[in-house]
């Protein structure tokens, strides 16, 4: 790992001065300004002198093509696009370089890079901006083509520091005072780049299998997108459908609209309840309201729910195991008031004062780490000799599955990444499953949370993704980690998972 050396591309003879200045280990080579000269660099002295497989940074500066952006603004491109449509080339692994850079108090913006073969200026750079690129440049897509960059494989960045945008044009007074400090934070952003470069080098990666969603997930999403082509938007949703940023954000883009309580609803409307349950009193306030609700509570929760009330109509006290915050445990509670006492550890269950010992049950949440709550479950059946409890395991299969397909991989992962979003239980559990097993383990939304420190000296890299969490976004993952070399993807799949659950009929 990091056994190949950076060679950072510089266009202009300035740059290269002031990019040589912050390099350590990088070679720095001057490749002149301009799609010709870049491509003449990247058949000539760019073959002959570079590592064929060794990491690139092309490093310089470009135009702003909004005035979001100012002068001395570091862009880290996601994409290059020449503006003759002729070069297309991805560049997944930005969110690794961005990471690099802000490591050392660098801020940096992500976005997709337009390349022009001519200095582009005044109306132009409003043409291009509707294209979606950010910032304009006249090299990096024929550096990228000439240098095996769109093959894959190879690693190939591109970090470019704003001269002018559309209000300060180049070549305008302002120009000589920007570019001095350009060239310094064009110095500034080499040393991150070898830091980056350390990381690059061949990876395998393992797939956990299963990971990604569930059975109760995929319902609940399917209802939110029947019910919006059924009823047409917007169709309101109490709370997150699911615990995941990127699924709230495209249904939103369909036409779902979040709200956190129903008094947001207005009146009559259609409204799905989340995947985690609710409280009956949110159905009775549903009622009084006149709203269509459709429900996506996972029929896996709705039977905890069964249990409560089951275990409340026998007089029991019940003890249930989770995190008292979380939305499925406050649905719970909800169906027995004043009967549930929530534990999260074997000390909790110490503290519990109950009315008869001999008329306690428990329940768990279905999210929870199946060995941790194995232990609560002991200390309290050491409490509490006839304790009753559901005749199955209220930790749901899709928990189990995802747990142990992370414990398969653990021992052989150096790092192990578990895609899902913060506030979702059952990804949070995976990592820790996985740190309990000894390896270093971190939750993940996509590949913008990723760190490339993470990856230093991380041969094998485990992933697994929460139940709420996209495979699409696992896809990002790995194509980021691919960007920094050679990677061989292995699926270990310890079950494979063939549960499907009937749709509500108001959306059938
Ligand atoms: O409780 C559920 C119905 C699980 C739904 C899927 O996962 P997620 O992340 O939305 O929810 P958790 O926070 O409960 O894991
Ligand atoms: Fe249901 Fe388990 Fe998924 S409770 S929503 S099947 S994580």
């Amino acid at each position: 790992m990091g056994d190949r050396r950076l060679t950072v591309l510089a266009p202009m003879r300035i740059e290269h001065v002031a990019i040589k200045r912050g390099a350590t280990s990088a070679t720095v080579l001057r490749t002149g300004m301009g799609p010709a000269k870049a491509s003449a660099f990247a058949a000539g002295e760019g073959r002959r002198r570079i590592d064929p497989a060794g990491p690139i940074a092309v490093v310089g500066v470009a135009g702003a093509l909004s005035d979001d952006l100012k002068p001395g603004d570091i862009i880290v491109a996601d994409s290059l696009v020449s503006t003759d449509g002729k070069i297309s080339v991805d560049l997944p692994g930005a969110p690794l370089v961005a990471s690099a850079l802000a490591a050392a108090g660098i801020t940096s913006r992500i976005g997709p890079l337009s390349c022009a073969h001519v200095i582009i200026k005044g109306d132009a750079r409003d043409k291009l901006a509707a294209s979606g690129a950010i910032a304009v440049e006249m090299e990096s897509a024929w550096l990228a083509d000439g240098l095996g960059a769109t093959e894959g494989g190879r690693p190939f960045a591109v970090v470019r520091v704003i001269i002018d945008t559309p209000s300060h044009e180049l070549f305008s007074r302002h120009t000589i005072r920007n570019f001095r400090m350009v060239l310094g934070k064009l110095a500034s952003v080499v040393a991150p780049l070898e830091r980056w470069a350390e990381a690059c080098g061949d990876r395998d990666i393992l797939l956990a299998g299963p990971r990604s969603f569930c059975a109760g997930v995929e319902r609940a999403i399917e209802i939110v997108e029947r019910a919006i082509d059924r009823f047409g938007a917007p169709v309101y949703v109490r709370r997150q459908i699911v615990h995941n940023s990127h699924v709230v954000a495209d249904l939103e883009r369909r036409g779902a609209v979040f709200v956190e309580e129903l008094d947001e609803v207005p009146p009559g409307a259609t409204v799905v309840l989340a995947a985690h349950g609710v409280s009956p009193m949110v159905r009775s306030e549903a009622d009084a309201r006149g709203l269509q609700v459709i429900d996506a509570t996972c029929p896996l929760v709705s039977k905890v729910h069964s249990e409560a009330r089951r275990f409340a109509d026998r007089d029991f006290d019940i003890v249930l195991i989770g995190h008292d915050d979380h939305e499925e445990v406050i649905g719970t509670i909800g169906e027995a008031p004043g009967r549930i006492s929530v534990v999260a550890s074997a000390e909790d269950v110490d503290r519990l004062a109950v009315r008869d010992p001999d008329r306690v049950a428990y329940l768990t949440q279905t999210t929870l780490a199946v060995d941790e709550a194995d232990g609560i479950v002991q200390r309290l059946r050491e409490r509490f000799p006839n304790l009753a409890g559901p005749r199955r395991e209220d930790i749901c299969y899709a928990t189990q599955n995802r747990q142990e397909a992370v414990t398969a991989i653990a021992a052989e992962s150096d790092v192990l990444f578990v895609v899902g979003s913060a506030n979702s239980s059952n990804s949070r559990r995976l990592v820790e499953v996985a740190e309990r097993r000894g390896v270093r383990a971190h939750l993940v939304d996509g590949p913008d949370g990723l760190d490339v420190a993470w990856l230093e000296k991380a041969v094998s890299v485990g992933i697994s993704a929460g139940a709420s969490a996209p495979e699409s976004k696992v896809q990002e993952v790995v194509a980021a980690i691919a960007s920094l070399g050679p990677v061989t993807v292995t699926e270990r799949t310890v079950v494979v998972e063939d549960v499907s659950f009937p749709l509500p009929s108001l959306v059938k």
